[in-house]
């Protein structure tokens, strides 16, 4: 069971992506019982109420290549300073997006105390792209390549300095939707990726303990980034980038009992839950259920 005080940490931030919504994914996923899903399992807590994103209006800093850089440049220097401030007072910092880019943020505040952090990163996408290579230009498909090193100095150097990971410790795992510059770079670097393929082959059980392995060799904690559009959409339909052909309930949760059973994961952020694609707020209650059992939830 976790020894640490959780810190939840809402970022109601959606600029990185190209549809609104995840913005209301903290308030959405609380509200689906997130509360008391922690007090179930005995862990202490503490609600980050006060953290505000200030969200100027006539912030115009923008380009083709980099949509909203301006406010998510904000956004990720706030989130850091944060979650680097969380870590020395030796919390578990639980973000809850908000679209992906807020990761760019957690990884930069995180790796500011613990430079050999392992990343294991739970999604349909790879978020690999730079500037350069990005089809949309939307910065939460740049939020790992950023921690890595690649793209845009404004968020590679982030608190200053620059590579945040190491490729050797990074582990991708559900990736269905991948774009030609994030598959180079995955070869290039050395990064590994489980796709839904590897899950299908090998089955998860194998996937996860190659993935715990991996992610775990060396390091000083493990960060979960999940990404709930990793989950087949027919199970999760309330998030902006859909892919089919995604993970099942049970392969999720298994993935998340075996992180949670290894002691070892330090952070998790749990991202793109957007509300206005699912009014009956199913998906927030899954993301809810995912979290208790990457927090120590047990069948038996
Ligand atoms: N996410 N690879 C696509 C892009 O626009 O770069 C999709 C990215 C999705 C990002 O889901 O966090
Ligand atoms: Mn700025
Ligand atoms: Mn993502
Ligand atoms: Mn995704």
């Amino acid at each position: 069971m976790l020894q640490k005080q959780v810190a939840i940490l809402p970022v109601p931030f959606d600029w990185g992506a190209s549809r609104r919504g995840a913005a209301g994914g903290p308030q959405a996923v609380i509200l689906a019982g997130l509360e008391q899903k922690l007090q179930q399992l005995g862990l202490n807590y503490s609600l980050h109420r006060e953290f505000h994103l200030q969200d100027p209006p006539a912030d115009r800093r923008s380009s083709k290549r980099m949509k909203h850089w301006g406010r998510v440049h904000d956004m990720s220097l706030a989130v850091s300073g944060e979650i680097a401030r969380l870590v020395s007072c030796g919390y578990f910092p639980l973000t809850l997006g908000g679209d992906h880019s807020i990761a760019m943020g957690t990884i930069a505040g995180l790796t500011e105390h613990k430079q050999r952090l392992g990343v294991i990163w739970i999604d349909a996408h790879a978020d690999l792209n730079t500037p350069r290579t990005s089809p949309s230009g939307n910065l939460h498909g740049m939020s790992l390549a950023a921690g890595l090193g690649h793209g845009d100095s404004r968020f590679t150097r982030l608190r200053g300095f620059s590579p945040k990971l190491q490729p050797g410790r990074i582990v991708l795992v559900g990736a269905r939707q991948l774009d030609e510059g994030e598959k180079q770079l995955i070869r290039t670097l050395g990064v590994t990726c489980f796709t839904m393929q590897d899950i299908d082959r090998l089955g998860m059980a194998r996937v996860m303990e190659q993935t715990i392995r991996i992610a775990s060799n060396g390091s000083d904690g493990i960060h979960v980034s999940f990404d709930i559009d990793c989950i087949d959409p027919g199970e999760a339909p309330g998030t902006g980038t859909p892919v089919r052909g995604g993970l099942s309930y049970r392969e999720a949760h298994l993935a998340m009992e075996m992180l949670a059973e290894t002691g070892a994961v330090t952070s998790a952020d749990m991202v793109e839950v957007n509300p206005l694609l699912d009014p009956s707020s199913g998906t927030a209650r899954l993301a809810v259920e995912l979290i208790g059992s990457l927090l120590g939830e047990r069948i038996l």
